[in-house]
């Protein structure tokens, strides 16, 4: 079932607006309820289910805390195609010329992601972003805000799961502070400062991003010399929000949104080594990187910043070796 509203304008990145500055601005999530205990969406396993793309930074921070807290068993996972088009987000039946993507097994008939927000609201008019956690049992979005979903996986299912598991905190009571601040300017200036830079339309909006993109990655380079994380010699959500944006950089940001002042593994030696033991040591990065998703999506899929929709061979290998 595909919904019959014409959403073409709300699903298609090639019509993103600018504001009239030319700067981008990003629009808050819409379903902001939780998994708790004592509300509508109480803890159980097998009742929750993730719409993710492995293109997607924001997605894949929910991928990593799912796997690093052994929630694989628990919460099922849909992939959709790294082919964004006219109707955002394509499950498998709707994009044959991609192979590595998922058919949504609990509505087989939905095409996209853009079906499941109608599903769950029919007067629906925000965009159809990914990461989606979705409610098989009420037949609903849960939450769509990745910073939140991420929590929730972080202490809503500890009672469930194995004490080693319960035990991984990602986001300790006595570093929340700092996480915290932390995770304001690299939202800003970082995880989202790469998309104001890339999506620009002006000469200058484009360089009051990219400036201060840089100015924190400097600011990281230095917070990270000597030291395996961010905050307080243990993973957190603050290794995990910098590592989908860091590792999405040289392949993508430095070419396709315009972020060249410097590379990751050529002028961020903190940085890249940072990166590079996560990704190689811990198998929640690596297996939830797919580099093949990542170009293709935002070369083929962005077509304001890429008209040609040709995707660059390099940078080779994607990631370097430790
Ligand atoms: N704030 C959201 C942002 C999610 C987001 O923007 N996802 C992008 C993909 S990287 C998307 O699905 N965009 C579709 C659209 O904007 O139409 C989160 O962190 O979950």
């Amino acid at each position: 079932m595909t919904s019959t509203k014409n959403a073409t304008d709300m699903s298609d990145i090639g019509k993103l607006k600018t504001e009239p500055d030319g700067s981008f601005k990003r629009l808050a999530s819409s379903f902001r309820n939780s998994i708790k205990n004592d509300g509508q969406f109480i803890p159980e396993k097998g009742r929750y289910h993730l719409y993710v793309s492995y293109a997607c930074p924001w997605a894949t921070r929910t991928l990593i805390a799912r796997k690093l807290k052994g929630l694989e068993d628990f919460i099922s996972v849909t992939v959709v195609s790294p082919h964004m088009g006219q109707h955002g987000w394509p499950f498998k039946n709707a994009d044959p010329s991609w192979q590595d993507a998922d058919d949504d097994i609990a509505h087989p008939n939905l095409q996209h992601i853009k079906d499941l927000y109608f599903l769950a609201d029919q007067n629906y008019g925000g965009r159809f972003t990914v990461p989606v956690l979705w409610d098989n049992k009420l037949n609903t979005i849960v939450n769509n805000e990745s910073s939140e979903i991420i929590r929730m996986l972080n202490t809503a299912f500890n009672h469930l799961l194995p004490a080693d598991k319960a035990a991984i905190d990602i986001y300790p009571e006595a570093h929340r502070q700092e996480i915290d601040g932390i995770n304001e300017w690299v939202y800003d200036t970082v995880n989202n400062g790469v998309y104001k830079a890339g999506f620009a339309s002006t000469q200058s909006a484009y360089e009051n991003a990219v400036y201060p993109l840089f100015k924190s990655l400097d600011r990281l380079e230095e917070m990270l010399k000597g030291k395996d994380y961010l905050v307080g010699n243990t993973l957190t959500e603050a290794d995990i929000r910098l590592f989908v944006t860091t590792i999405r950089f040289d392949p993508v940001y430095v070419g396709h949104f315009k972020c060249n002042l410097r590379d990751i593994r050529h002028g961020y030696p903190n940085i890249h080594l940072w990166m590079r033991k996560l990704y190689w040591n811990n198998d929640a990065f690596k297996s939830s990187t797919k580099f093949d998703h990542i170009k293709e999506h935002y070369y083929w899929s962005q077509t304001v910043v890429n008209p040609s929709r040709v995707v660059p061979v390099g940078p080779v290998p994607d990631i370097e070796p430790l």
